[in-house]
């Protein structure tokens, strides 16, 4: 379907509101990714975790709203800013902090670490470190649900600096042209490392890339998780359906510095303070406020939180390290 600026958009709304259940559940898993990231800093700062760590503190809804659009059978794949994409899509908070301390029970074996997460039982199927790459592997993930006939619908989530890239435009192309089951997730979260989006790119809107190739688009806020599980929801029943892929750009924000050595020194007085305001949390915290939820309700479900994350970085610290036998396993073929 062709995606011109009189072409037809989707629809509003892409799925019926939330229940007061439903939304305490996606709550819950904003705030436990939350409550993870923090103490994978806390343990980086002790150098309990090594090498790479970008924290997704500020963008939960985007993958927590997905995952609520999204079914089993949907496979995702993303970038290295990935720890909170891949709790959305089922692997346990035990399996994620292992796999940043390097541990054998990570969801990687240890092998990997913060930047390679994956699990082929949940379908997701991984974080790359390479900017944009992972774009055109999303592509075949697509090709390979349709020619299965799965009903499967592949996710791809990219930044605003992958949308620069010339793979990205090419995996694009060929989606369209063979109306892949795949939805283009953009998270604009206004940065690429240092570089903010107006600096890096003629039309900040990412989404308007995908008019070039008649791609259908459409761009929305993405810090209310209801919000971002309707979007998303209207795009990948249009994926599902056959009518090709969409690409979507959510507009997010991270409230930490590029990776855990960037002090994010280059932002605007003030942009922090007035992103936090529209921090995901509060605003679901809010709504949950509105349909009836009391203070003790929320507190005993932080409290849980609490050990959940707790307990996952307890797993972490006390697993064994990988045999150093499996070392090339998945480095050089047999
Ligand atoms: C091909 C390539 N070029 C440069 C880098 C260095 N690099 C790592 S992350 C990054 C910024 C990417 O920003 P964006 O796509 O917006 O994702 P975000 O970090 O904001 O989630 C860059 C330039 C890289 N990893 N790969
Ligand atoms: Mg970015």
């Amino acid at each position: 379907m062709d995606s011109s600026p009189d072409a037809p958009s989707l629809p509003v709304p892409g799925l019926p509101p939330c229940t007061r259940e439903e939304l305490t559940r996606l709550y819950r898993e904003m705030l436990l990714i939350r409550r993870v990231e923090e103490l994978a800093a806390k343990a980086y700062t002790q150098r309990k975790i090594l090498g790479f760590c970008h924290l997704y503190i500020g963008q939960e809804s985007v993958a927590v709203g997905a995952s609520a659009a999204c079914r089993p059978e949907d496979h995702w794949i993303t970038a290295y800013r990935e720890h909170g994409q891949a709790m959305a899509k089922g692997v346990s908070p035990r399996a994620v902090m292992a796999e940043l301390f390097g541990k054998a029970t990570g969801c990687t074996s240890g092998l990997g670490g913060s930047m390679h997460l994956f699990d082929a039982k949940v379908n997701f199927m991984g974080g790359y470190g390479i900017v944009g790459a992972h774009v055109p592997l999303a592509v075949g993930v697509a090709w390979a649900l349709k020619m299965r006939k799965t009903g499967g619908v592949a996710v791809v989530f990219f930044g605003d600096g992958a949308a620069n890239q010339g793979a990205f435009f090419e995996a694009m192309c060929l989606a369209q042209l063979y109306k892949l089951p795949i939805v283009f997730l953009c998270e604009n979260n206004y940065y690429a490392m240092g570089t903010s989006v107006e600096r890096a790119s003629s039309l900040i809107d990412m989404s308007l890339r995908g008019l070039g190739v008649g791609m259908m688009r459409e761009q929305f806020e993405g810090f209310d998780v209801e919000h971002v599980r309707d979007r998303v929801g209207a795009a990948v029943a249009h994926a599902r359906e056959g009518h090709g892929p969409v690409i979507l750009e959510a507009i997010t924000y991270r409230f930490r510095g590029h990776s855990m050595s960037d002090p994010a020194k280059y932002r605007p007085d003030g942009e922090l303070e007035a992103r936090k305001k529209t921090d995901p949390l509060l605003i679901t915290e809010h709504r949950l406020r509105e349909m009836g939820a009391d203070v003790a309700e929320l507190q005993a479900l932080q409290a849980s939180v609490e050990a959940e994350a707790e307990d996952a970085y307890h797993f972490a610290e006390t697993s064994p390290d990988p045999d150093p036998a499996r070392l090339y396993e998945y480095t050089y073929a047999p």
